[in-house]
């Protein structure tokens, strides 16, 4: 299947050559900047070129997003609310070229690929309601006529560096939360998914224009680890929300840990589903093959690892060689397709260098991996999801492969698979498969997952935005999207009003002059 990209890149606003930075208003790009040619991972093709910013465009930008936030922040949060409202408007109008554009940029299904707009829409009407929710508490003063508050400022200006493989979605859920939060936005989308980012910024500044927004809310900045290293180690950039590897994120902590800034990290995630003895297999197989497979197994979210218990490891093992025979692996863009291609060679690379280790270490492969070639795989990227017999200690089980390898287990008690679906170093989404609500509520209890998502009867990919969004250990900690992930983009300041003709000093102290 065949998509004619080029009307979509001209709806979108994507040029040839695209221009390094955007201050909201204006694309600059400072003279002295580097060409990055992209390529689509479903045909191997160039899609366009972009330059890459520069420590000028750097500057500047980070110059005009200071000046904005001044004006920014007294804006009235209801009155930032309308602005993302309308880019949830706009971006419902270019669903359908946006998702088309992330699925040709990312290789993910076009469905995921709309999908991931949709979570983008879903988060600016979320943002939009949070406009005229940003509460404090008020607490009773100890003393006599006072009384005393907190309140939410905006931090400043939010750094956002995103991944490949949600290469708008975690976008929006940074910023759409940030605007209305009154602070301003630097995005450093990955180098490898850049022009969906671009197209992005483009919705955005028709939005910004039509209510004169001020130049620099909302900033984008194109480049590789150097922009990222820039942004982590400036003072001026209050919080910094990296999505990525955890190799990344630890440099990340370690420059905005340095200068005592704030982070908020989604980093790599190792997940496992417990499949219980009282499981509905059937459910259970979509929820295993969806998060195994989905997006090319290049979710943070993706199933990594299956524990299985004994009684249905066979039964359950037989059922996923059997679906593992029937996926249809090719163009993303084709609607009958369940799994596109790796972002790129790298990326396959590491899927077969994974495939070797987990070999070495002992690992039996019941569906065999491989790098597809021929028709349609001209891109090198197209590899076939396989699933190997490990165990929870080898060294490549313990590590986040990007790719659709899944591992499977056996277990006995409950208590020993919930051993191992913590014993790893991430801590990002975990589910268990079980009718038995007992099973169920120890799994969710304090003794149970140590992820920052449980689920039960459904698999550990497709949070809604609605939940916060994050892990523990490895994964950074962070939260982002819903609940009240927000206010990590403020600042909490405690107010105390004396309406007293006294001054009464806490604790009972006594100063008398
Ligand atoms: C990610 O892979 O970085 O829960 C985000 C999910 C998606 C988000 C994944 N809503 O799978």
């Amino acid at each position: 299947m065949q998509i004619d990209i080029d009307p979509i890149l001209q709806r979108l606003g994507i040029k040839a050559i695209n221009e390094a930075s955007s201050t909201g208003k204006n694309w600059n790009s400072a003279g002295t900047n580097a060409i990055h040619k992209v390529f689509s991972p479903v045909d191997g093709k160039q899609i366009a070129e972009v330059k890459f910013a520069s420590e000028d465009d750097y500057d500047t930008t980070i110059k005009k997003a200071q000046e904005a936030f001044k004006v920014w922040r007294t804006w009235p949060s209801p009155k930032r609310g309308e602005i993302v409202r309308q880019l949830g408007e706009a971006l419902r109008d270019n669903k359908e070229d946006l998702g088309k554009l992330v699925s040709y940029e990312m290789g993910k299904s076009l469905q995921e690929g709309y999908g991931e707009v949709q979570e983008m829409i879903d988060i600016c009407d979320f943002a939009v309601g949070l406009s005229r929710q940003l509460y404090g508490l008020t607490m009773h003063s100890e003393r006599p006529l006072h009384r005393m508050y907190e309140q939410w400022h905006p931090l400043g200006i939010v750094g956002i560096i995103s991944a490949f493989n949600f290469p708008v979605a975690v976008w929006s859920w940074n910023a759409a939360l940030a605007m209305v939060c009154g602070d301003v936005c630097v995005w450093k989308p990955s180098e490898k998914t850049p022009l969906t980012a671009v197209a992005c910024q483009n919705i955005i500044q028709k939005v910004f224009e039509a209510n004169d927004v001020p130049e620099g809310v909302s900033c984008l900045l194109i480049g590789d680890r150097t922009i990222g290293e820039l942004m982590s180690n400036d003072p001026r950039m209050a919080l910094i929300s990296a999505t990525g590897s955890t190799r990344m994120g630890k440099a990340v902590s370690a420059a905005v840990g340095a200068r005592l800034g704030k982070s908020l990290l989604e980093l790599g995630g190792n997940n496992a589903i417990i499949i219980s003895k009282d499981a509905d297999l059937e459910t259970s197989l979509i929820g295993a093959v969806f998060g195994a497979v989905g997006t090319a197994g290049q979710r943070c979210t993706s199933t990594r690892r299956l524990i299985i218990h004994e009684s249905v490891y066979e039964e359950f093992k037989n059922k996923l060689v059997k679906a593992y025979g029937q996926l249809k692996i090719g163009n993303p863009l084709d609607e009958k397709i369940h799994v596109g291609p790796l972002i790129d060679q790298d990326a396959v690379k590491s899927y077969l260098e994974s495939i070797e280790k987990c070999k070495a270490e002992g690992g039996n492969f019941v569906v065999e991996g491989g790098v597809l070639e021929g028709e349609g795989y001209e891109s090198g990227c197209y590899v076939k999801p396989c699933i190997a017999e490990a165990k929870n200690e080898y060294q490549i089980v313990q590590h986040e492969t990007f790719a659709p390898i899944l591992y499977l287990m056996k277990y006995s008690a409950l208590e020993e698979a919930i051993a191992m679906q913590n014993g790893v170093p991430q801590g990002l989404s975990s589910a268990i498969m079980t009718l038995n609500l007992r099973e169920a509520e120890q799994f969710l209890s304090a003794t149970g997952s140590d992820c920052g998502i449980a689920n039960v009867n459904i698999g550990t990919s497709g949070a809604e935005i609605g939940g916060a969004f994050g892990g523990e250990k490895e994964t950074g900690g962070g939260r982002e999207s819903g609940s009240d992930a927000w206010k990590v983009y403020m600042r909490r300041q405690t107010n105390t009003i004396n309406y007293s003709d006294k001054l009464p000093l806490a604790q009972g102290i006594k100063f008398d002059l």
